[in-house]
């Protein structure tokens, strides 16, 4: 078999990369029929609820930096720009999924986001659930557990339906099998060389979280590892076995952060793991199916490896695991700027890889294209020290 650098991808892959844009048609049709809408901003949230409820939950973290000068009439400049994208959204009324959105679900994970979804119950119908910043000890489990019955009588409350033990077992069964196909997607990415590039798989886990319909979801994902699988076996590469594997960690990414991704593989870099929000911290574990299915969904939720926690072992139990697996030369963490909870757990992390012998750099960056040069030149240099 001879081996082929391409870069054209299956036609699947433009299905997922324009799923944001083509959703927002899909969230109308469904709100026409009279389908309630709830609109998330964190993996915290338990979106089993919702879906037990028979609800559609939308992800509404922006990506952007379009109304963040709107956002800035009210909200600090030096905050994190996820928070005042996602707040700048909705006061522009510019996102038609905050606009659907018949209920906001948040939860208290940092500061200025807690602190802006007292804003943001100013224009919208807005939830927050109480997390708690530790997940060890009885306590923070009973608080969440109660903020997740808290959740759950606020849906039933709102749109009029009782949510059963057997309507969140079977969400749950549902959403295990989502995430299943999630890991075995980007678990293809063990090869060496990869069969997609970082960015492509970034905007294929990006985009499948505006995907509404479970089943025609799963199908879309089996028919993207089918014929990632079938370009493999051709000898199709979309980068050379030369190129060094990177995992990303840190804040979530996709819309205008795909610029650190591009970043380092114009570098000559292949990122082959997304160990943040977008991606393993979402869908590597399930949820067990078995015993009761409220306490099983909090501890599922709770256990989740984000810097919010103090301490935050899952995190680097989870990086240490896929850099393992997926052979990694090396590790890059994108930190937003102004996201205090990241930025000084970095050196915990530096701290670690070092004693593991993983190369590590940390890149700040925010929503803007003011930092391209520098993010080249950054991405540039660190894979250089990788030769
Ligand atoms: S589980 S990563 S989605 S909190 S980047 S708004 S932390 S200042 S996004 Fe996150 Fe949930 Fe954690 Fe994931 Fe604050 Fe930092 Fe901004 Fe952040």
């Amino acid at each position: 078999m001879t081996t082929q650098l391409i870069t054209e991808l299956p036609e699947i892959f433009d299905s997922f990369a324009q799923a944001r844009k083509n959703g927002f048609l899909a969230v109308k049709k469904l709100k026409d029929q009279g389908r309630g809408v709830v609109g998330t901003f964190c993996t915290y949230t338990p979106v089993e609820i919702f879906l037990a409820a028979g609800l559609t939950p939308v992800g509404l973290c922006s990506t952007s930096d379009e109304t963040i000068p709107e956002a800035e009439k009210i909200l600090p400049r030096n905050l994190c720009p996820l928070i005042k994208a996602s707040y700048g959204f909705a006061a522009a009324d510019k996102c038609p999924y905050m606009h659907f959105s018949d209920l906001v679900v948040g939860e208290t994970t940092c500061d200025g986001k807690k602190k802006m979804y007292e804003l943001l119950g100013r224009l919208k119908d807005v939830h927050v659930m109480q997390l708690p910043q530790t997940q060890t000890g009885p306590a923070a489990k009973a608080l969440w557990l109660a903020e997740v019955f808290r959740l759950k009588e606020e849906v039933e409350t709102k749109f009029g339906r009782k949510i059963g033990d057997d309507d969140l077992r079977r969400a749950i069964k549902e959403r295990n099998v989502e995430r299943a196909k999630h890991k075995e997607f980007y678990e293809l990415s063990v090869l060496s060389p990869p069969p997609m590039t970082g960015l492509s798989q970034l905007q294929f886990l990006f985009g499948s979280q505006f995907k509404f319909d479970h089943e025609t979801k799963v199908a879309e994902i089996e028919q993207a590892v089918a014929q990632l699988k079938a370009a493999y076996e051709r000898g199709e590469r979309p980068a050379p076995p030369s190129a060094k594997r990177l995992i990303l960690t840190g804040c979530p990414m996709g819309g205008a952060t795909e610029k650190v991704v591009k970043a380092l593989e114009d570098s000559g870099a292949v990122v082959v793991a997304f160990e943040n929000c977008t991606g393993a911290k979402q869908f590597d574990r399930q949820i067990p199916e078995e015993g009761d299915p409220w306490t099983s969904l909090a501890e599922h939720y709770l256990a989740i490896g984000c810097a919010v926690m103090a301490p935050n072992p899952n995190r680097l139990e989870l990086l240490e695991r896929l850099c393992r697996q997926f052979a990694a030369d090396g590790v890059v963490e994108m930190v937003l700027t102004a996201c205090q909870p990241y930025a000084v757990e970095t050196s915990a992390l530096r701290e670690r890889l070092r004693e593991l012998g993983t190369p590590f750099t940390s890149l700040e960056t925010d929503y803007s294209s003011s930092d391209l040069e520098l993010l080249r030149n950054r991405a540039a240099a660190f894979v250089e020290t990788l030769s």
